[in-house]
């Protein structure tokens, strides 16, 4: 009996064992010391050697070299706006949230021949304002519904993530999450600042679970699942790709300022954000929220969360070549302080919370940090502080940054920061597109 018990006991040991080798990953680092040394591609440098010294060296030369570098080896290539999109006004209401705002809401049909596979646009302007108003845009993980309880607000159809809590049945969102995610958005105060809101569920654009690329807008747009390059576009190319169609449907919206959107995302939705201001320069400022490992946080510290492991974690989520760094993340040509730099001269704000630490809060100031350079290169003020910054003391330069007390979230501290650094630079004409 006793042998019996011995070899179950050995055969699970050998299991646990098994697996562990693998998937063959160190364990996670939270330790500062552990970090490894070092050395990030410098983005002021060309790859043939060549020193960028002028905005034009940057505009014509050294940017596009590493967008097309994130484009290859981190995101993937992203198809451009569809020759058949269409727009429908769903619903409008003149008097919205006692009189505060209208409200639109808008389906965007991304390719007429699948009328099915469209995104729901909810927009809260405020009512008092005479001219078109700046708008924050940001993609929402659970139905427009969950934003604020207004019984108006149409319930996506699409996939959702199932959930315990009443809110997700069959993977389909119900009436119980009118409101869920109200604390993350402050409709009202956004608006009494003289803000619009703007945002649709990501998953209108892409379920986010690996399918194999099937459904949501890479089953539209392809390539075929079956002949996939290593460099075509995962679900965070594809979400910032929507992000632009919904900016294609804001020009269109006279009510609304096209020239002052501030685009916020938060955790993959920061990435995305990240992403999509980086390759779409229609996106006048840009705000990363604990976005962490491939979003604000420097690859190659390897602290928290690595590249193995959110590949391994979200197989869908960057392209196939991005797997080539697993463990390997000195090979890569590209750091994440050079996907912030791709949105220079126009403001960035990068908000850290100092319990995330899968997120790496620290790496998120370096990668900042080390943007830097091509601010100033561009005449822009730059990062106002050299070192990381005491707990909840935002810097506002053209570089914003916080290191907020608590746990990975959007707050309304966070959305307090990222409003008066809105007004800061959307008041100021000292954001215009630089000279090329
Ligand atoms: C985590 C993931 C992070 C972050 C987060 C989120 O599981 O490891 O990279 O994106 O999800 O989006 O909530």
């Amino acid at each position: 009996m006793q042998s019996v018990l011995w070899r179950a006991c050995f055969a699970v040991v050998a299991m646990v064992a098994g697996r562990a080798a693998a998937q063959q990953l160190p364990p996670v680092n939270y330790d500062e010391d552990k970090v490894p040394a070092y050395e990030l591609p410098d983005p002021l440098r060309c790859a043939d050697g060549s020193p960028v010294r002028t905005a034009k060296d940057w505009f014509q030369k050294r940017r596009p070299e590493i967008l097309a570098l994130f484009r290859r080896e981190v995101y993937g290539k992203a198809p451009g706006k569809p020759t058949r999109m269409r727009f429908e006004v769903m619903e409008r209401s003149d008097n919205a949230l006692d009189g505060l705002a209208i409200r639109k809401q808008v389906r965007l049909i991304f390719d007429a021949r699948f009328p099915d596979r469209a995104m729901e646009i909810l927009l809260y302007l405020p009512r008092a304002a005479e001219q078109p108003v700046p708008v924050f845009l940001a993609l929402n993980f659970r139905g427009n519904h969950s934003i604020h309880p207004d019984p108006a607000i149409r319930i996506t159809t699409s996939w959702m993530r199932p959930r315990r809590d009443g809110t997700v049945r069959g993977n389909r969102a119900t009436e119980r999450g009118r409101g869920a995610a109200r604390s993350r958005w402050p409709v009202e105060f956004v608006l009494r600042r003289g803000y619009g809101i703007v945002t649709a569920y990501y998953g209108d654009i892409d379920p986010d679970f690996d399918d194999g690329f099937r459904n949501g807008v890479h089953g539209i747009f392809g390539p075929p699942p079956d002949r996939r390059p290593p460099d075509a576009w995962g679900s965070i190319s594809a979400w910032a790709w929507g992000l632009s169609r919904i900016m294609d449907y804001l020009e269109t919206d006279r009510s609304v300022d096209s020239k002052r959107v501030a685009l916020l995302g938060h955790s993959r939705l920061g990435k995305t954000a990240l992403w999509a201001g980086a390759q779409d320069e229609r996106f006048a400022l840009v705000i990363s929220n604990n976005s962490g490992c491939g979003g604000a946080a420097l690859s190659r510290r390897r602290f928290g969360e690595t590249v193995a492991r959110i590949n391994r974690a979200f197989p869908h989520w960057f392209c196939a070549n991005f797997k080539k760094y697993n463990e390997n993340e000195a090979a890569l040509p590209v750091d994440q302080h050079m996907l912030i730099a791709l949105i220079a001269p126009r403001p960035v704000y990068v908000a850290s919370a100092v319990e995330d630490r899968w997120a790496d809060p620290y790496g998120e100031f370096l990668a900042l940090k080390h943007a830097d350079p091509v601010w100033r290169l561009l005449g822009g003020t730059g990062l106002l502080m050299r070192r990381w910054p005491p707990l909840d003391t935002p810097i506002l330069g053209h570089l914003g940054y916080h290191v907020r007390s608590g746990k990975h979230d959007v707050t309304w501290y966070d959305w307090a920061q990222y409003l008066d650094f809105a007004d800061k630079h959307f008041a100021h004409s000292d954001v215009r597109p630089m000279p090329r």
